[in-house]
């Protein structure tokens, strides 16, 4: 979507600029604008207090925190379902999903994971910088645009190495935010994104935003995990629970609901809200490394500023969409992997997995994951446009016509 001068483009992880361009004049006025509207929504809300997981909110918990207590606590609702009711009853984490629009999970990934994966991402992105720059990668192939992108990153994730073993972590066996998905969006809900954002010292605070308009069935709900702790100064997401209504999406839109439909590019950008900010609630995504926050594309958010002298905030994430989903959405997602797996394909996959990266070490074929990241391959050309095929930690199955770096 694109920004124009006078409106706030709304999915604010949508938008293409190469990440190497240099803003233009015209570009740059933008941007100051947009940070200048951020700055001043700010100074409406409350400062804000850390989302908490809903099991921290229990005085005495027998179970304990985080992703444990809160499987146990969706295994126990399922059980006092109601004889013959048909519809099952939500999970407390989905019930708080719908009121808030945003929940937290701890412990979602493990911290041995987390540290991997950071150091994963980071390379990755010199190498998808290295060859974005030398022509051998398309920019979008690799990168998705932000809001305020200055000091800001967003990286297309492989389905390779630690992205496979997260997405193990995050949905498969065991997991608290695959059955939860799973009463979200369901079985046949659509991975729309796998990326890290990274957010570095002088981001600077983002308008508020939802990631989709409002509509009467939630388009897609994304989950950001830290990949370190997030202290407040590192400038974390910022959330005004109960934003996802078609009510506070018209305070938020001046009255204009239209304003919010994606797509938008007209020129109409409604005063900010003030008395509609002062009165919400804020939660700060403080999380700790491995913690997560779910929450739906609706509930109003941005990234805050990064006033840090020296911390970066890498949040890696997924979004599913709801496969009824009629809005456009963000698709911080290589281009190979778009409309190519369903929640379920993905815990049936990652069951064969069953804890192994790639089916290849097994003799047992790339599986469906090895098959779309050796498609995703085929976007590396080198310079003269042959195609190139780097893999992770495996090799390639599709013969020698192929030059294997
Ligand atoms: O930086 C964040 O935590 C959120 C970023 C965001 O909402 C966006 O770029 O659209």
């Amino acid at each position: 979507m694109l920004l124009s001068l006078l409106h706030i483009g709304l999915a604010a992880r949508c938008r293409t600029r190469p990440p190497t361009m240099q803003a233009s004049g015209l570009e740059a006025e933008r941007n100051k604008a947009t940070a200048r509207r951020g700055v001043m929504e700010r100074s409406f809300l409350q400062p804000g207090t850390a989302l908490v997981a809903i099991e921290q909110k229990r005085a005495a918990n027998p179970i304990g925190f985080g992703a444990k207590a809160a499987a146990a606590q969706v295994k126990k609702k399922k059980k006092t379902r109601t004889k013959g009711s048909r519809a099952r009853p939500l999970s407390a984490l989905a019930t708080e999903l719908k009121a808030s629009g945003v929940v937290r999970i701890d412990g979602a990934l493990s911290p041995a994971l987390v540290e991997e994966l950071r150091e994963f991402v980071d390379a990755e992105r010199v190498q998808a910088t290295a060859d974005v720059k030398a022509g051998r990668c398309d920019q979008k192939a690799r990168f998705a645009d932000l809001v305020l992108l200055d000091k800001r990153c967003d990286l297309l994730l492989p389905l390779h190495g630690p992205p496979i073993a997260a997405l193990q972590e995050l949905l498969g066996e065991g997991s608290v935010l695959g059955p939860l998905l799973q009463e979200v969006v369901g079985e046949a809900g659509v991975l729309q994104e796998l990326a890290c954002l990274t957010s570095e010292p002088g981001s600077a605070q983002q308008p508020l935003h939802p990631d989709t308009p409002w509509t009467p069935i939630p388009s897609a709900y994304t989950a950001f995990i830290a990949l370190q702790d997030v202290d407040v100064e590192m400038g974390p997401t910022l959330y005004l629970p109960g934003t996802q209504t078609k009510e506070a999406h018209t305070s938020f839109f001046g009255g204009d609901l239209s304003l919010g439909n994606a797509g938008v590019s007209g020129v109409r950008r409604p005063p900010i809200p003030e008395e509609f900010l002062r009165s919400r609630e804020v939660k700060l995504g403080l999380l700790k490394a491995g913690d997560l926050a779910l929450y739906n594309q609706q509930t109003l958010h941005c990234g805050s500023a990064n006033e840090s002298r020296d911390k970066v905030r890498r949040q890696f994430y997924i979004s599913m969409k709801n496969p009824l989903a009629q809005s456009k959405l963000c698709a911080s997602l290589r281009p190979a992997f778009r409309n190519k797996l369903t929640l379920g394909a993905m815990k049936d996959e990652l069951a064969a997995l069953n804890g192994r990266r790639t089916r290849v070490d097994e003799g047992g074929g790339r599986g469906l994951f090895g098959k779309l990241d050796e498609v995703d391959a085929l976007e590396v050309r080198d310079t003269e446009g042959a195609v190139q095929i780097r893999f992770g930690d495996e090799g390639s199955q599709l013969g020698s016509e192929y030059e294997i770096i």
